[in-house]
């Protein structure tokens, strides 16, 4: 449904609202306009239609303007401490989601609401976003990513794109791989650490008693089940699609604190976590208390809950095939993947089989394979860092030619095509492919550094990711897109999965705040402004307070129009925060300048815009 043909339905969205409003709009006081929203959604012509037909490696990457992409690409954005919305194809910008960084466009980190989640911290380090589940699909209830500075996950709301939750996780430090149970539904999430650290953390410890932690997480409560504490780091993390097992690859089982220590042994391991013996350590009470969390003890030889596969030395990534057979994990130091066969891990926890015994393949790819995605078709994709490529490779070949032998292996029948990338690339990922729906259709390369793909910005350069045609047999570049730092993960999912909300509700997160009728009310020293935001005014022009008042300003917008924002920032008191349809945002602080400060609407919202603004006078 078009913009204009929603009009003719009767409805109004911002862009007919600010025609009928105009001028008038003025006149219209503080009166409540509210025309029912609408979504612009569905309708529009999809890029699946012209895809259909398997024009092979011919796709249509290219988004006019008033069309739709068909995938929501989830980024973590690394350093920035953010979470990004990209169209795939068209790798356009939709949206950034402050989740732990203070952001000034929407006044994350300013508004009372978002200290409450972020404590007083202000950086983060987002590494890996993933998506809740159900059975082996996303469900498009929530995204969750990690911290790895601030050892916290935060949940975002898919419906509102908005972080409901933040979690901080005791006895861990490095926070890095996190997966959610695929199966049949996400109600746990499994979480690595990468730093290990004594438990509890007590400085005099010596090097052997640092540990790491696989931390299980509720996805719905935000609470830490337990933790299962192990000698080695524990890397990136994956799921299994049966809701059995986790994954954990480790870089550094030597407990070393030096890089060479780190680098010592000639081989790491693959961790994998059985579920149904987590549960029954906990029902048996086999767990010590830790910062009130319960922590299983993992390490070699104290339980049967850990199995450790070994894998060449210092891997990095493990990924989980959409058809659930095989977790893939990525070399790094060595030139190969390593292909783990699911269906062996319950012999092998069974000790009927070696660990090893579950390694089906280890075929080579490159120098530095990092991460591997899937196409849906029986084909892995690797990133391979110090090549600069994404090797694409038949996983059955693989398998084949190990059994066959070093003859038939050493000529790499499982290669299909190797893609040049620009330049040095992390993770990589494909269109669903972290579900058992892989649709092989794009890819995207997450390079960590663009070089001299651009005309030159200074010292520090873009991040480059660019777009891949998967569907055909070659690896088909398209697209450059620069980015801003760091573009570090992503999940790419069908948009008829994701239906995210219009409006926000007046009691949006049990907000008990939301203005109905401005005014001033003061308790003592407390002094609380509620205003009304309706384009173009607040519900009051003017508010006194005196000088050391705790001030609380409570601003509800009342526009519940498709895109209608305002925006309340207060001069000199570094206030600055946005007000989506239909929420309610506050701020407290100490009015500690007398004097007469303008509070105005930071937000183009009406043709009056720049009048919507008030007095606060401060009295000394
Ligand atoms: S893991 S590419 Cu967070 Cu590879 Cu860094
Ligand atoms: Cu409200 Cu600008
Ligand atoms: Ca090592």
């Amino acid at each position: 449904m078009s913009e204009n043909k929603s009009e003719k339905n009767g409805k109004i969205d911002r862009r007919g609202f600010l025609k009928f409003m105009g001028i008038a709009g003025a006149a219209a006081g503080a009166s409540v306009v509210v025309p029912k929203a609408v979504m612009p959604e569905s309708g529009k012509r999809s890029l699946f239609a012209k895809a259909e037909g398997g024009a092979k490696g011919k796709q249509d990457y290219e988004v006019k303007p008033g069309e739709y992409d068909d995938y929501y690409g989830f980024w973590s954005g690394g350093h920035s401490g953010e979470v990004r919305v990209i169209g795939i194809p068209s790798m356009r910008e939709l949206k950034r989601i402050p989740v732990f960084n203070i952001e000034c466009g929407t006044g994350w980190g300013i508004t009372n609401e978002s200290k409450k989640l972020l404590k007083g911290k202000t950086v983060g380090d987002t590494h890996h976003v993933h998506g809740s589940y159900k059975n082996g699909v996303y469900d498009g209830k929530y995204l969750f990513v990690n911290d790895k500075i601030n050892n916290r996950v935060a949940r975002i709301r898919v419906d509102y794109m908005e972080v409901d939750r933040i979690l901080e996780v005791p006895n861990i430090q490095g926070m890095h791989g996190l997966f959610p149970q695929r199966y049949p539904q996400t109600e746990w999430i499994a979480i690595n650490t990468e730093f290990q650290i004594p438990m509890p953390n007590n400085p005099n410890a010596p090097q052997k008693e640092y540990y790491g932690a696989h931390t299980i997480v509720d996805a719905e409560r935000m609470e830490v089940v337990c933790q299962v504490m192990v000698e080695s780091n524990l890397d990136l993390a994956g799921t299994d699609y049966q809701g059995k097992y986790s994954f954990a690859t480790s870089y550094n089982t030597e407990q070393g604190v030096t890089i060479s220590e780190m680098l010592a042994a000639d081989h790491d391991y693959l961790h994998v976590f059985h579920w149904g013996k987590i549960r029954e350590a906990l029902k048996a009470g086999k767990y010590k208390t830790i910062n009130g969390v319960k922590v299983i003890d993992g390490r070699t030889g104290k339980s049967d809950i850990v199995l450790r596969i070994p894998v060449p030395k210092n891997p990095h990534g493990v990924n989980v095939s959409p058809d659930g057979k095989y977790a893939v994990c990525s070399g790094k130091v060595s030139p190969t993947a390593t292909v783990v066969d699911i269906s062996k891990l319950d012999d092998a926890f069974a000790g009927k089989i070696k660990p090893a015994q579950c390694v089906v393949a280890e075929p080579f790819i490159g120098l530095g394979p990092l991460h591997t995605t899937f196409d849906g078709r029986g084909n892995a994709i690797t990133s391979v860092f110090i090549d600069s490529t994404n090797v694409k490779w038949n996983i059955a070949k693989a398998i084949e030619a190990e059994k066959a032998g070093p003859e038939v292996k050493k000529k790499n029948p499982h290669i299909v095509d190797v893609l040049d990338i620009h330049y040095q690339v992390g993770h990589i990922m494909a269109t669903m492919a972290e579900t058992k729906e892989a649709d092989g259709r794009w890819l995207v390369s997450l390079n960590k550094m663009s070089k001299d793909r651009f005309i030159n910005v200074g010292p520090l350069k873009p991040e480059n990711e660019q777009l891949v045609d998967i569907s055909g047999d070659k690896l088909k570049l398209v697209h450059d897109s620069p980015t801003y730092i760091e573009p570090h993960d992503v999940i790419m999912v069908r948009r008829d999965i994701i239906e995210p909300k219009v409006k926000h509700r007046y009691d949006m997160f049990e907000h008990p705040l939301a203005v109905t009728k401005s005014g001033v009310e003061r308790k003592g020293n407390d002094v609380t402004i509620r205003l009304t935001a309706n384009a173009p005014i607040y519900g009051l022009q003017e508010a006194k307070v005196k000088k050391g008042d705790r001030v609380t300003f409570i601003v509800t917008n009342h526009d519940e129009i498709s895109d209608l924002a305002h925006g309340f920032a207060l001069s000199n008191y570094n206030i600055n925060f946005v007000i989506p349809p239909f929420a309610t945002r506050s701020v407290t602080f100490t009015a500690d300048k007398p004097g007469v400060y303008w509070a105005y609407c930071t937000n183009f919202c009406h043709a009056l815009h720049l009048e919507m603004r008030m007095r606060l006078i401060v009295e000394a």
